[in-house]
């Protein structure tokens, strides 16, 4: 074993003879290279022993296959993983960096859109953490989700660059491709059935180590990238026919070039259905190469492999399987099936219809002939073993994703109690009836490490020092805390905390964007991607109401707040876009109003990305999670905020309903209907009409908007949205209006109550320990994967 040399040595030598430069010479861009290199090199050691372990024993692997990972920044997860926070500040000291700097010179790497992409990345950590054998697999993106800016107030999308900076964190492994074939014909001779591509691409790994707390684990993040299997036309070139001579690497670079941007409509292009096939079977065959390596029989395939599908995306594992088995190792077809459903089982994360994976049949049938047959096999084998079954997994020329993954998987889970109960009665519901022990519920976590123990390092001083760090890597301990919670010394501290994060983030957005606020008002954050069902305009029109009364009455008392928006919006989707619009509308104005803007103001803050929500998270008031009852699946930001102190304003969705079980009605502020209700008032005729003659707060709001206030010269700039608002309304947002506008003066004056304002957002802390993502992970081990710890 190499001697670990002391972190200061470790990061001149990769200064040095890493990145080739000296001390005197070195940019802020090399210290971040070479202190990346010094801190991977411990991360590899902690790499290395658990692959070794993990052969040794024979375990079990977990495999997670996903589109996206939302990751962020690693370096700074590197070293508070592997304890070396002060050990890292105290070299950069002697080199006369800062830390911070160094640390926030990193790109983000967006390979994700949202909320399962973030899951993705907090599962690979605790993943870790626990100790289980995993990979995770995914897409290299060279582009990941755009970056967001904004001209007049409107949503501009720009090219993510995060491969054009230098990183540190991904090993190419030029040995390791597979050929991805599309399209051909299949044939059968002497009862073998052959799939002959027309076109075929390589797929090359790149790999990242992800450790885990104290460093005791490690798993690898493999991410696959597009090669041609003959990069250069050297005929074409000798020709000088440049363009075509280097083709056919631009073409198969295609595949991993950018990620999708559609957070949640379904758009059947060809290129996503290639990506999809391209990163599923490029892992299955990894995977085979694997367990072939170690065992014999392709029958324990199930006792030895667990793979999770992270929604439908890779759904096509459950044929491109059983075509593996039964084409090419001659398995009998439905034991080829049992074998796959052994090995498989699926996460849903939607039941918005327009989400739902389904795939134009002829488009599929083209790009996979042979799989379509196998998809048609498997499903007459489960109409003849189901004969009470109804719905197929082919219909309306189309292949429906959803139905063939929950045919294909042993388990199917749901990631919030309450979403889990809708997909049974819902989308799922006659394949719940025909396997009624199929779908389980696991409720999204989050990696207390990033989401805490780094981002809010205040925070996570003060609870340590109350209860020691036990919390870190087993944060139900955070009920540790309520005791504390009760001493009035204590909870000056924790709004000192508070206080400081506030006057950091305020700071930075001075520094930043020339925005300048008080950190004494009462932050007040929606930070997630721009959808109707999330409701941000609900937001904006409880802002538009509530400056009107201030205008009426600025003699009185206000609670001050700030409204932060956060997130983007998918370049084809309008209506959001529209909103985002309109949001920066109503700031121009309400900030530049001298009788109210001690009072409200309203920012929106570009390019919402990983890095961002960490510098937002610790230094909010208030978490608005808005969404319209049975639309949010689960959410985690809510829970990244009650976990940082954040007290919700939000309706009983997703996992909000077990939040405010966990943190206690007391300490939440509910508002809105119940899933149930919003089906029943969708049937009420004129529901929005009826809503807005009932309260005129709300129709004074949404007057101002359609007069023009809010876009002088362009009275119809919002026509869209007021009209929406004013007729169909689906997410309801007038119906649930003026509750919500009761809870946010409850919460004004709660937050008036300064130590009780305190309790409130302490006991958020305290009692949001069960949201750890590792609680999750360990859900899925015993629960799905049948898979256990080697820590
Ligand atoms: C999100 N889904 C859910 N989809 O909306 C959220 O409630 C949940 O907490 C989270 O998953 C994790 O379970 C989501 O982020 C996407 O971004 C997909 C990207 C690819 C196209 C379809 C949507």
């Amino acid at each position: 074993m190499i001697q670990t040399p002391p972190l200061r040595d470790s990061v001149l030598r990769h200064l040095i003879y890493s990145i080739g430069k000296d001390p005197e010479h070195a940019i802020l861009e090399d210290w971040r290279m070479a202190l990346s290199y010094a801190v991977r090199d411990r991360v590899v050691d902690a790499w290395f022993k658990a692959t070794a372990r993990t052969y040794e024993t024979g375990a079990k692997r977990v495999y997670y296959l996903s589109m996206e990972y939302l990751i962020g920044r690693l370096l700074e997860d590197g070293i508070v993983n592997l304890e070396l926070l002060d050990e890292a500040r105290a070299v950069m000291d002697e080199m006369e960096r800062d830390l911070g700097l160094v640390l926030a010179d990193e790109p983000d790497a967006a390979l994700g859109n949202g909320g399962l992409g973030r899951l993705a990345a907090c599962f690979m950590e605790s993943l870790s953490t626990v100790g289980c054998p995993a990979h995770g697999y995914g897409i290299r993106y060279e582009h990941g989700l755009f970056r967001q800016q904004f001209v007049q107030g409107r949503q501009i999308e720009h090219p993510e660059l995060w491969l054009s900076q230098r990183h540190a964190w991904e090993f190419e492994r030029p040995e390791v491709r597979y050929r991805i074939g599309f399209g051909g014909h299949v044939d059968t001779r002497d009862g073998v059935t052959r799939w002959h591509p027309a076109e075929e691409v390589e797929a090359e790994a790149f790999d990242t180590p992800v450790v885990g707390w104290k460093g005791r684990w490690a798993n690898t993040l493999r991410l696959w990238s597009g090669r041609a299997i003959h990069p250069f036309d050297l005929d074409a070139f000798n020709h000088g026919d440049y363009t075509r001579a280097a083709a056919p690497e631009a073409l198969a670079r295609t595949i991993s070039r950018v990620l999708y941007p559609d957070d949640t409509t379904q758009q059947g292009k060809e290129l996503r259905l290639k990506q999809e096939f391209f990163l599923t079977r490029a892992a299955l065959c990894d995977i085979i190469r694997r367990f072939d390596n170690q065992f014999k029989d392709v029958r324990q395939l199930p006792e030895k492999v667990a793979i999770q599908l992270n929604d439908t995306h890779p759904a096509i594992a459950g044929p491109e399987l059983v075509r593996i088995l039964h084409d090419e190792r001659h398995v009998p077809f439905e034991e080829a099936m049992e074998i796959a459903r052994g090995c498989l089982s699926y996460t849903n994360h939607t039941l918005l219809p327009e989400a739902l994976e389904s795939w134009d049949e002829s488009l599929f049938g083209q790009l996979l002939p042979r799989h379509i047959q196998i998809i048609d096999r498997i499903d007459a084998t489960h109409a003849e073993q189901n004969p009470s079954r109804t719905q197929s997994m082919r219909s309306d020329h189309q292949v429906k994703m959803g139905q063939l993954s929950f045919a294909m998987a042993h388990k199917v889970n749901g990631v919030s109690a309450l979403h889990t109960e809708l997909m049974k009665t819902t989308v799922f519901e006659e394949l719940h009836h025909l396997h009624p022990d199929r779908i389980v519920n696991q409720t999204n976590g989050v990696t207390p490490r990033r989401w805490l123990l780094a981002c809010n390092p205040r925070l996570a001083g003060l609870i340590t020092e109350a209860i020691g760090e036990g919390w870190v890597d087993d944060l139900e301990q955070l009920e540790k805390l309520e005791p504390h919670v009760q001493d009035a010394a204590w909870l000056d501290r924790y709004t000192a905390v508070k206080r400081d994060n506030k006057a950091e983030l305020s700071n930075w957005m001075a520094q930043t964007y020339d925005l300048h606020v008080d950190p004494d008002m009462l932050f007040d954050v929606q930070i997630k991607r721009m959808h109707e069902y999330k409701r941000q305009h609900l937001n904006i029109l409880e802002a538009i109401a509530h400056w009107q009364e201030i205008r009426e009455h600025p003699e009185l008392d206000w609670t001050p707040r700030l409204k932060i928006f956060g997130g983007k919006a998918a370049p084809g989707y309008f209506f959001a876009k529209d909103i985002i619009r309109l949001i920066n509308d109503v700031a121009a104005v309400i900030n530049n109003d001298p009788v109210t803007n001690k009072y409200l103001k309203v920012v929106f803050l570009p390019n919402y990305n990983v890095s961002l929500a960490e510098r937002l998270i610790p230094a909010s008031d208030l978490s608005e999670q808005i969404s319209t009852a049975g639309k949010e699946a689960s959410g985690t930001g809510n829970m990244k905020f009650a976990l940082n102190g954040a007290p919700t304003v939000g309706t009983l969705d997703g996992a909000n309903v077990e939040i405010r079980q966990h943190v206690g009605a007391e300490n939440f502020f509910l508002f809105g209907m119940t899933a149930e209700e919003v089906m029943e008032r969708r049937e009420v005729e004129d529901h929005a009409k009826k809503a807005i003659e009932a309260d005129p707060r709300l129709a004074a709001a949404l007057d101002l908007i359609h007069s023009g206030r809010f876009s002088p010269g362009e009275p119809d700039r919002y026509h869209n949205i007021t009209g929406n608002l004013q007729g169909a309304d689906y997410f309801l947002v007038c119906s649930d209006f003026t509750d919500y506008w009761r809870a946010q003066r409850e919460v004004d004056k709660a937050f008036a109550d300064t130590q009780g304002w305190a309790r409130m957002a302490a006991l958020n802390t305290a009692r949001s320990g069960w949201f750890s993502s590792d609680r999750t992970i360990r859900g899925y081990m015993s629960d799905i994967w049948g898979a256990g710890s080697l820590l």
